[in-house]
């Protein structure tokens, strides 16, 4: 009996994961998907990250969101300490990339060159 009353204890944040882990495997590319709600939001309008710069600790998640527009946006990091790769973000769309490990990142976006969003992580 208490496994159930714990199960159902933790069972909507849960569930708001496991759609969070089937949205972003659906799209084939995600490669560090959060499994916490992300604690830092960065948008995308007018072709550049907004905040250009995050401070945040180890384990925590930023949520990308693509608000700018028709246009398609693709963050990604590539570092030989950790990476990840959004694929294509349409018009709408959200992404959460969780940063497992400390250090000084700069996350870039497949096409607007210009675009650049570093993050520090403690
Ligand atoms: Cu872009």
């Amino acid at each position: 009996m208490s496994d159930v009353r714990s199960m159902g204890a933790t069972a909507p944040r849960r569930a708001g994961a496991a759609l969070l882990v089937i949205a972003l495997s659906a799209s084939g590319t995600a490669l560090a998907v959060a499994s916490d709600p992300a604690s830092h939001r960065v948008t995308q309008k007018g072709r550049a990250f907004a905040p250009g710069a995050i401070t945040m600790q180890a384990g925590e998640a930023i949520e990308i969101v693509n608000d700018d527009g028709e246009l398609v946006h693709h963050a990604y990091l590539d570092s030989p300490e950790f990476s990840f790769d959004t694929g294509e973000q349409g018009p709408g769309s959200k992404t959460v990339v969780s940063f497992p490990r400390r250090g000084q990142f700069t996350v870039l976006c497949g096409i607007h060159p210009k675009m650049k969003l570093f993050v520090s992580v403690k």
